[in-house]
């Protein structure tokens, strides 16, 4: 199978040049001007953007979460991911506490088999790490899981103590592997859910109340000083304000490698959403909440800075109807967690690079390159190169859409609702090549499930030796500038 992609403006996180791409089987085989190669298929790319499938590297696919399991299956999901310009999801495989990570491994892997439309690999949530399972994470890392995520929130739940957040991060540093972390401090926030549940407040919004920025700026800031003194990276995910960003540039300025990303929802909504009447504002009951709205600018700016160096979508949808109605009578029982897999690639292209926010080069070193070479998918995935898997997307700087869940363009998840409802944006998806296969093409979905399979990734940044090595400071702390 070949295909020729003729006449296409090439956009890579560092290129934009005109150039003809020949695509052998599964690879990026020849890119040149004016080629003239019998290919099985051509497409005429003229007036297009061709990039880099997008790279969405925090996902929630068939997940057990709140009492329910979020409604996208990794069919679903990957489905409207494809739709909507992504060729690879990293999602998230949940150790249950007390048994081994490699058996949740097992789990995951039979959910996802065969069922997906785009490749596909896992971080593994670790919930506990005693001394005797640590083995556990090169193995891990030999099966192609990289990276891990811990949780600083939902205490009795997935809460990691800082003893098992410091070694798990120590072992990663040694072993070139990276840990996530989900930066807030639950225990006080539980306190504060006790509070308002005590004096009666029970709307969707208390969940925005109870969960103040500066709790998630201590739990960032409590992660960047335990990876600093471990020596390790560390990856901040969904970091949502201004006072995380400040911890993260601080940590950043004194030599931490510290990654972090955002999301559109953090970008684009703010707390007001959760005014919506009756029990709407339910659909952003995600973690961390919509902040107030001048957090959005402060963001862009850490996007552009190079504080921010991905954004995912967190996409973690519950039905309205049934799953967030669990918690109708009581906040903190709704399910966390919103959908976006579908709408991140236009969302970003419209608001940032048609609102000059960022250049068409970083939008797609945040949606593809920057989380392939994070996450230890690049080269192979997250640019256009020769040799690289030919994850292609065709997107029209033209078309414009508006996004809504009644909206059969823009809506293919499985949920009842669309966080992004009536945004209008110029820049949309048109043909998705997924490793060479033609799996979305005007609309038109001709992918089957299973024509995405499991990405083996590599160590952390592509680094090929233990990073701790490389960033080692003897005594991490404050040091009074010399005399
Ligand atoms: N964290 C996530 O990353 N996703 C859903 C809920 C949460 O707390
Ligand atoms: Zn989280
Ligand atoms: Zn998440």
């Amino acid at each position: 199978m070949s295909v020729l992609i003729k006449n296409g403006r090439i956009v890579t996180a560092t290129d934009d040049y005109h150039a003809d791409i020949f695509i052998q089987d599964s690879t990026v085989s020849l890119i040149g001007r004016d080629l003239v190669i019998d290919a099985s298929h051509t497409i005429d790319a003229a007036g297009k953007l061709v990039i880099p499938g997008g790279i969405d590297p925090h996902t929630h696919l068939e997940l057990p979460f709140g009492g329910t399991t979020t409604s996208d299956t990794f069919e679903t999901g990957t489905r409207a991911a494809a739709y909507g310009g992504t060729t690879c999801v990293i999602d998230f495989a949940v150790q249950t506490r007390g048994t081994s990570t490699l058996e949740a491994l097992d789990t995951w892997h039979a959910k996802a088999a065969g069922t997906t439309a785009i490749d596909y690999s896992f971080h593994m949530i670790i919930t506990d790490m005693p001394e005797h399972r640590m083995p556990e994470m090169r193995r891990l890392a030999d099966e192609g899981v990289t990276s891990y995520k811990l949780f600083m929130a939902y205490p009795g739940a997935m809460l990691s103590d800082d003893g098992t957040i410091f070694r798990t991060m120590r072992k990663a540093g040694e072993d070139g592997t990276l840990v996530c972390m989900h930066a807030e401090n639950g225990i006080v926030i539980d306190e504060l859910i006790k509070i308002a549940l005590s004096e009666g407040h029970i709307e969707p919004k208390q969940h925005a109340l109870t969960r103040p920025t500066r709790l998630e700026a201590e739990g960032t800031h409590r992660a960047l000083a335990i990876a600093e003194v471990a020596r390790a990276p560390v990856y901040i995910v969904h970091l949502s304000a201004y006072d995380s960003l400040k911890e993260l540039r601080d940590a950043q300025a004194r030599g931490v490698m510290a990654h972090a990303e955002t999301c559109p929802q953090y970008l684009l909504l703010d707390i007001d959403a959760y005014d919506e009447p009756g029990f709407d504002g339910a659909k952003y009951v995600l973690t961390p909440p919509l902040r107030e709205k001048w957090n959005q600018d402060e963001l862009w700016t850490g996007l552009r800075a190079g504080n921010l160096n991905v954004i995912s979508t967190d996409h973690c949808p519950f039905c309205l109807k049934e799953q967030k109605e669990i918690g109708k009578d009581d906040f903190s029982k709704i399910p966390n967690g919103g959908p976006g897999i579908e709408n991140r690639m236009s969302l970003i292209y419209h608001y940032g690079v048609n609102k000059r926010r960022i250049g068409l080069n970083r939008f797609v070193e945040l949606t593809s390159t920057s989380p392939a070479k994070i996450f230890g998918l690049f080269p192979r995935k997250g640019t256009i190169a020769v040799g690289s898997d030919a994850d292609i997307v065709i997107f029209d700087p033209e078309h414009e859409e508006t996004i809504s869940y009644y909206n059969s363009k823009t809506h293919h998840m499985n949920v009842d609702y669309n966080a992004f409802e009536g945004m209008k944006v110029k820049g949309f998806t048109e043909t998705v090549l997924s490793r060479g296969k033609i799996v979305v093409d005007k609309g038109e979905y001709l992918g089957r499930p299973g024509d995405g399979m499991f990405i083996k990734r590599g160590p952390y940044g592509g680094a090929y030796q233990p990073v701790a090595e490389q960033y080692r400071l003897e005594t991490p702390g404050f040091r009074p500038a010399a005399e």
